[in-house]
């Protein structure tokens, strides 16, 4: 089978998702149901509009575009990834493996290929954590491991529910709808960079995804009880910050000491009360990220943690709340989906390498309904989540052949 990307194309319909942002480029800021995130799905929808496939948009805001074979509606052969982009951040995180997917399943339509099962292209919706503190939403709702009651109660920073933002977003219909049939899909391949260095420094062309690690992410609200910057002396203090400080120490020495070089620790968010120069912090919010391929060391990371934080605040005199967002079990890739994917790869005579994820991809989730797996394509230095994110047309042409290959051999 002769398969023709259209790199040029696929480039430039890249960089015109890119400039649905908040962000001045090179960087991309694109929040899931703001502005740029619903002008860019409805660019989005047109383009797989005009590529001739069946399009609609659930409850929550996933988006499936279908190349439909009549008399065959369930076992699909899925593909795609988010859109969404976490502040400041790069133009091929997510994007490749949507727009990489589209092109994909052009390709084939031009070779002329006739698939047996559907092929559907889907563009979750908020795979990021940065509006809700919880990453994955759209896969977690399609394969009903977020229920509609559990999403409902899900909160942003000011406070406004999931409900109403979608809403005012223009989804409707019945959360409760979201999840998926049993059998929608047979398989799922997500294309995405590698968001690491191996393929590049290795120079490797491909990687195919054996499993995805385990995330966990921790929300931790600390008060104690400011004052005046110059008044109050250092043995009367409550210092929320100094808490939060030496927590996330603690977090360093968790993810250091756990036994595993794979377990990472992250503080990625610590906001300030009252957040004045001059102001003893009376409180700080802040959100851990914690995870590694074993989830025995990342359930023992958590713990760690966790103590940590009680024995700092009790020390400190400080209050705390602790709430778990999300820990999740790791995912492994489906054999047949694997043996699929390095059999396109040599058939496309690139060099590749088996690897483990760890970043999580809504094909974590895509696991728990169909087996499932990942392709990578190097990204530059292993930069990603930074505006200097970079994928080469070569690199995300060459994932997007394999892709098509696989695509076809699973649609056969
Ligand atoms: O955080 C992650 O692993 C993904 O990029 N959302
Ligand atoms: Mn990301
Ligand atoms: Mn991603």
């Amino acid at each position: 089978m002769k398969l023709e990307v259209d790199i040029e194309r696929l480039a430039s319909e890249l960089d015109q998702l890119a400039n649905f942002s908040e962000a001045e480029p090179p960087a991309v800021t694109r929040i899931v149901y703001s502005q740029a995130d619903q002008q860019a799905r409805l660019w989005l929808r047109n383009l797989c509009d005009e590529s001739g496939l069946s399009t609609r948009v659930d409850a929550l805001g996933n988006l499936f575009a279908r190349w439909d074979v009549s008399g065959h509606s369930t076992g699909a052969v899925g593909t795609g990834s988010h859109i969404d982009a976490i502040p400041h951040s790069g133009r091929y995180d997510g994007t490749v493996g949507v727009l990489g997917g589209l092109e994909a399943i052009r390709t084939l339509k031009q070779s002329g290929f006739k698939p047996l099962r559907p092929i559907e292209l889907l563009a979750f919706i908020s795979e990021e954590p940065t509006r809700f503190g919880i990453g994955c939403l759209g896969s977690r709702m399609l394969c009903g491991s977020l229920k509609a009651d559990q999403a409902s109660a899900l909160k942003d920073k000011q406070g406004d529910s999931l409900p109403a933002i979608r809403e005012a977003a223009g989804f409707t219909g019945a959360l409760e709808d979201v999840q998926l049939p049993p059998g929608y899909y047979n398989a799922f391949v997500e294309l995405h960079i590698e968001q690491g260095p191996l393929l590049e420094r290795e120079h490797i062309a491909l990687g195919v995804v054996e499993g995805i690690a385990a995330p966990a992410a921790l929300r931790v609200h600390l008060k104690g009880s400011g004052g005046h910057a110059g008044a109050v002396l250092m043995p009367q203090r409550r210092d929320a910050f100094l808490g939060a400080a030496e927590l996330s120490l603690a977090v360093e020495a968790a993810a250091l000491k756990s036994g595993s070089p794979d377990t990472v620790g992250t503080v990625g968010l610590c906001d300030i009360y009252p957040g004045a120069a001059n102001s003893i912090p009376s409180a700080v919010k802040m959100e851990i990220d914690v995870r590694d391929v074993s989830l025995t060391h990342r359930d023992a990371a958590v713990e760690s943690i966790l103590q940590s934080a009680r024995q700092i605040c009790e020390k400190r005199k400080l209050e705390i709340e602790t709430s778990i967002l999300n820990a999740d079990a790791p995912c492994k890739s489906g054999p047949a989906i694997v043996e699929a994917l390095k059999q396109a790869c040599e058939a496309e005579n690139k060099t590749y390498k088996m690897m483990i994820s760890r970043a999580y991809h809504d094909s974590l989730f895509m696991a728990r309904i169909a087996p499932v797996a990942m392709l990578f394509i190097p990204c530059r230095n292993g930069y990603s989540h930074r505006p200097d994110e970079y994928a080469s047309r070569q690199d995300i042409a060459n994932g997007v052949a394999v892709l098509a290959r696989t695509l076809a051999s699973l649609a056969s």
